[in-house]
């Protein structure tokens, strides 16, 4: 009930705010570099022929423009081949020879190099899609090159790299494969090493596309890598099991904070607290300012952690004086229904003492509810 009165009757307390900054700044100057994990994609290596999606990688294929993606739900054997690939039967799919030999005896035509992926486009000029997707955010480089592998005609594609909508890059492959299984195909295509920034969930799509003349004869080695750069650094707190805020279950993201913008005056929605620092000293910040990205200048701790909420607002307060309130729990969680009868506009974070963790203390996510 104190809480609910101390939401409705925003600002709380004052104060703790010199303190709070003292606290943030004494315990991490330092921002830790930002690493990739993992440092590289590559195709051939990460291939599944059970999962798919299969990590950051998905296996599909597309109408003959090339616009749009339709997930492999299931695995067949291509009749020139005895190795399984993600297609439904006809000649339109990916799959990749698992064994360290090389792959003779599809149909006696084709040649598969050991361990690598052949790609084919469909009987209705559909192309086969290999797609990654940016597991987060930042700059990653991508590597493709390609090979014809049937040895009676040459293989006749067309190759197409996107970042999303737009096209990174694009070419024909029209060469053979040597009839000597012994003697691997020629690259036949390369894309030079081509740097891209992305937002996490950004796609980047190899399309093997049967060249405008039919799917005979298409069969094409695709070696595809992407490597990351630099992930972006974070720009907003997100939640953990030691400091966790939430509206109504909604959750932001290292460069999306929670917000909630135009509630209807008079609506009920749901402040949730959690930690699982129970009795530990514990607060949580409120203003009406905007909050700042890491960026923009936010204090981060020594363990990454960032103080979105600006802590020069003079409308910024805490509830409990800066960790001066009833330690945490006893329960792990609250959940608290708040409404305003007038127009509102504030942001708030969570901090709980963690002694366990470098700096000391923990962050919540920020949110910020306008009506
Ligand atoms: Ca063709």
């Amino acid at each position: 009930m104190r809480l609910m009165t101390a939401i409705g009757l925003m600002p709380i307390p004052s104060v703790g705010l010199s303190s709070f900054l003292i606290a943030v700044v004494l315990l991490s100057p330092v921002r830790p570099a930002q690493s990739c994990s993992p440092q590289v994609w590559d195709a051939a290596t990460d291939f599944s022929s059970t999962t798919n999606p299969n990590g950051a990688w998905s296996y599909g294929w597309s109408n003959p423009q090339g616009t749009s993606f339709n997930l492999w739900s299931g695995q067949a054997t291509w009749g020139w081949c005895t190795f399984q690939v993600w297609g439904s039967g006809s000649w339109l799919g990916i799959g990749k020879n698992q064994s360290n030999s090389p792959l003779c005896t599809c149909n006696g035509l084709t040649r598969i190099p050991a361990q690598r992926i052949v790609m084919h486009p469909g009987n209705y000029a559909e192309r086969a899609v290999l797609r990654w997707t940016a597991p987060t955010a930042g700059a990653f480089q991508v590597s493709a090159q390609f090979a014809g592998l049937d040895i009676n005609a040459p293989t006749t594609v067309y190759i197409t790299v996107s970042h999303n909508s737009a096209v990174l890059w694009s070419a024909a492959v029209t060469n053979s494969a040597p009839s000597s299984c012994s003697i691997p195909a020629p690259i036949a295509a390369a894309m030079p090493a081509t740097n891209v920034t992305v937002s996490a969930g950004d796609t980047i799509d190899c399309l093997v596309g049967d060249g405008g003349n039919g799917n005979g004869n298409d069969s094409t080695l695709v070696e595809f890598t992407i490597s990351c750069l630099a992930p972006q650094a974070p720009e907003y707190q997100t939640n953990s099991f030691a400091a966790s805020l939430d509206i109504n279950g909604v959750l932001g993201t290292p460069q999306t904070p929670a917000l909630f913008v135009n509630v209807p005056f008079g609506a009920t929605a749901n402040l949730g607290l959690l930690s699982w620092n129970v009795g530990q000293p514990w607060d949580v910040g409120v203003g009406l300012a905007p909050l700042i990205p890491a960026s923009a200048g936010a204090p981060t701790t020594s363990s990454g952690q960032i103080v979105n909420l600006n802590l020069t607002d003079p409308s910024f307060s805490l509830w409990f004086n800066f960790l001066l309130g009833p330690p945490w729990g006893p329960t792990t969680s609250l959940s608290l229904p708040f409404s305003f009868s007038v127009p509102t506009s504030l942001s708030a974070q969570m901090i709980v003492v963690a002694p366990s963790n470098p700096s000391g203390i923990a962050l919540s996510q920020p949110v910020t509810f306008v009506q």
